[in-house]
């Protein structure tokens, strides 16, 4: 095992699966885009990005790799759509039950049904809070269940769905739509309080699917699909903040970041984005003792349907 790459090169000792209080799985799968593909290439391009981060955060005074990251394998499952979200249902739900705080990066947003599936399976009344510039709840798209355009139908169906920041839709979605659950980037742009508004809509425990078009393409412009008029930097990171503060965010994946091999501001973008999260999660958190031992000290164990130490003392 020595010489196994680290996510954003931290020290080994952070870095092994039972010291680490998040794993992060990469899934390079472009297996349904219909325009711009190179989703497959994000993850690779997301991790040498975050190699050259710096790891100190100056907003929370932390550093929170020390809380440990486990990379794990990536899932190279192709032969079919339905196959990559079954592959990520099972995995997903393997570290979740393994009492880690999962992260996905994607890949394109397909993947999200297999790793919402493994949530809402894990967690009691589930919000799945999507960030994204499209509503991709078609039931089905090119034959498939499984295509990026079906992203959150399932989530629509068996979750408390939130959709953030929606700019491209087909009329059909409509009739799928829940008006008081979906945020238009054209009516946040005017309403000052949306944060508030968004954060009303929510249960306690949130699973966040951030489809990186949500943001503005001029801060993001390597993606599948660009849609104008986006989510700029700091705002999304004050949302972001106050949802980590008040609600038990249980695990999330950032998709769809299509690098383009020349411009690497999107790649450092999605780099920084996932640390920043991390950062928000575990601020407020006790760091471990010296040697002690972080077991079943999962910031969200007592909310997990497979924890059970509350009847058991
Ligand atoms: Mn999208």
């Amino acid at each position: 095992m020595t010489n196994k790459r680290t996510y954003a090169g931290i020290p080994e000792e952070f870095g092994r699966l039972e010291a680490a209080m998040t794993v992060l799985i990469p899934v390079p799968y472009d297996g349904t885009s219909t325009w711009g593909k190179g989703a497959d290439k994000g993850p690779e391009a997301f991790l040498r990005a975050s190699e050259n981060m710096e790891l100190y955060d100056i907003e929370t005074d932390s550093e929170v790799y020390e809380k440990g990251v486990y990379l794990a394998d990536p899932i190279t499952e192709k032969s079919s759509p339905e196959a990559l979200v079954e592959s990520v249902h099972q995995v997903t739900k393997n570290y979740i039950n393994k009492k880690k705080f999962v992260t996905l990066i994607g890949g394109e947003h397909s993947l999200s049904i297999g790793s919402i599936r493994a949530f809402n399976e894990c967690f009691d009344n589930l919000t799945v809070l999507q960030i994204d510039a499209h509503a991709d709840l078609r039931p089905e798209y090119e034959g498939s269940s499984c295509n990026h355009a079906c992203a959150v139908y399932e989530a629509s169906q068996t979750t408390n769905l939130i959709q953030v920041g929606i700019r491209s839709m087909d009329s059909s979605e409509k009739s799928i739509m829940n008006p008081d659950k979906v945020f238009f980037a054209h009516e946040m742009a005017t309403n000052e309080y949306w944060m508030e508004d968004v954060i009303d809509q929510m249960t306690q425990n949130v699973f966040i699917t951030f489809d990186l078009d949500a943001l503005d393409p001029s801060i993001l412009p390597s993606t599948g699909t660009p849609e104008p008029g986006g989510l700029l930097w700091y705002e999304t990171l004050e949302f972001l903040r106050r949802v980590f503060n008040q609600k038990n965010v249980v695990g999330f994946d950032l998709v769809e970041l299509c690098p383009d091999g020349v411009n690497k501001q999107s790649e450092f973008l999605a780099a920084k984005l996932y640390y920043k999260m991390l950062s928000y999660k575990f601020n407020d958190e006790e760091a471990p003792l010296e040697g002690e031992d972080i077991e079943g000290e999962s910031p969200f164990s007592k909310l997990n349907k497979f924890k059970e130490d509350e009847d058991y003392d």
